[in-house]
């Protein structure tokens, strides 16, 4: 056996977000989200679940905070529900919602974990999409506002924030596909509203500054090493032309002002409302880079890409690839390593931060009320040894988040799918940590695992 150490103060953490463990829609005068109105909309979410209750966290933060702590867990990524903010979107702070989230970071300082919270993943209020939503150029001067408010009222105690929890996700998923709120399908909204989120980054990142200089802001980035799926050279600039669309559509804007070159007929910068100094607003020095991964993406060159990039990602083969999880995403760990080390390289050694890494797997309590989820513990072995691995190869990795500390509402997938180390019990909220959740405690406290 030998072990393997991580840096002295790695942080070891797990990760959550509002609208999927919060519940309590309508209490403390939140507003309407766009997730409230979606989930509530017939068809939408599978068995019609919705995030009206979720886990409860919103009365059991304390609950949810003593698990970290059994978990030996020194930081705790969750985000901040604008509409609980600010309920239209727009205006005055909402002192209900301002005194929860500053319940929730006391009671995380007062365990010595570290408060990590996003300002938002995905749950924009309703309001706001009445006027447009992200295609509206005037959402990002919404956004920057309430980044600006939650600074002012959070941050004499919460030194580190992301801002956007996966834009590339909620503005495809939201905006083309139609799948995730607000359920729109329409392609100039997709590129309207990505250039908008780049915006709202750039100018949220700037108003933050300008409050707390020293804040340390970066973002969380959905994140999938391209590989080509055939030899060909066609096939390689394929890959590289998709990782600039999934992996860098919104960090190459805020580190280097540009778009990533992967239009073969040049960047639609009409179609997505470019104006003159927006590159220069889009700019954010991110003091981190937040990586969220979970699989490995093949591409092969193809004409038919909506967005004319002649690029499309094509299934793993089951013969070739790795096992499944319960979502059907393949268990890969050399993905996280690549793509550290592909960030390392690319972006002159950033501070990294893994901000979310998880696998759905329905493993449910036995007889004797144990969870007995070895399929998690052992996703989580290789992807924390791929981290390991890293780091020795000299990525700046300072963290890793678990997705997820509880069992919560997976999107349109409602309650079927469970990515937590805590088991939740969806009728009474009871929460009972998993296998996967003691070992995982196990490695935080030694810093490290034996292999
Ligand atoms: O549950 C989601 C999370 O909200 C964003 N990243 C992926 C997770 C699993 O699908």
């Amino acid at each position: 056996m030998s072990r393997l150490d991580f840096p002295a103060g790695f942080h070891w953490g797990a990760a959550t977000a509002s609208y999927q463990i919060e519940g309590a829609w309508r209490e403390g005068n939140k507003g309407e989200s766009i997730w409230d109105r979606f989930s509530h909309t017939p068809g939408r979410v599978k068995n019609g679940d919705t995030g009206d209750t979720a886990c409860d966290s919103y009365h059991r933060y304390q609950e949810d905070v003593a698990l970290l702590r059994e978990m030996n867990l020194t930081s705790y990524r969750f985000s901040i529900s604008w509409p609980r903010i600010q309920a239209q979107g727009r205006g005055a702070a909402n002192p209900e919602g301002i005194d929860y989230y500053q319940r929730v970071t006391d009671a995380l300082l007062q365990e010595g974990i570290r408060p990590f919270p996003t300002l938002y993943h995905w749950d924009l209020p309703q309001a706001l999409e009445d006027q447009g939503g992200w295609p509206n150029r005037d959402t990002a001067g919404r956004f920057t506002d309430y980044a600006e408010i939650l600074i002012r009222a959070l941050g004499d105690r919460i030194a580190d924030w992301m801002i956007f929890n996966e834009p590339a996700i909620f503005t495809a998923l939201g905006y083309l596909t139609g799948n995730h709120a607000p359920g729109r399908s329409n392609l100039d909204d997709l590129l309207r509203a990505s250039h908008t989120v780049n915006l709202a980054q750039g100018q949220a990142f700037a108003a933050m500054k300008a409050t707390k200089p020293k804040a340390n802001i970066g973002t969380a980035l959905s994140m999938s090493p391209c590989e080509p799926a055939g030899d060909q050279e066609a096939d390689q600039e394929a890959a590289e032309r998709w990782h600039g669309l999934t992996n860098l559509w919104y960090l190459e804007p805020a580190l280097n002002g540009r778009y990533p070159d992967i239009f073969p007929n040049g960047l639609p910068s009409d179609r997505m409302g470019i104006q003159d100094g927006d590159m220069e607003s889009v700019t954010a020095a991110l003091d981190f880079i937040g990586v969220n991964l979970y699989t490995r993406t093949k591409v092969t060159a193809q004409t038919g890409n909506p967005l004319g990039i002649d690029a499309v990602s094509v299934p793993v083969e089951s013969e070739s690839g790795g096992p499944r999880t319960d979502l059907d995403w393949e268990v890969w760990p050399s993905a996280l390593y690549d793509m550290l080390m592909r960030m390392t390289q690319d972006y002159d050694n950033p501070v990294l931060e893994v901000t979310e890494n998880g696998c759905s797997y329905a493993d449910a309590p036995d007889r004797d009320g144990v969870i007995r989820d070895t399929r998690r513990i052992d996703f989580y072995r290789g992807y924390i040894e791929a981290v390991h691995k890293a780091i020795q190869d000299g990525a700046d990795v300072r963290g890793y988040h678990a997705w997820s500390l509880l069992d919560n509402f997976e999107w349109a997938e409602g309650y079927e799918h469970r990515f937590g180390l805590t088991w939740v019990d969806f009728k009474t909220k009871k929460r009972t940590i998993k296998d996967s959740g003691h070992w995982y405690a196990q490695v935080a406290d030694t810093n490290g695992l034996s292999t």
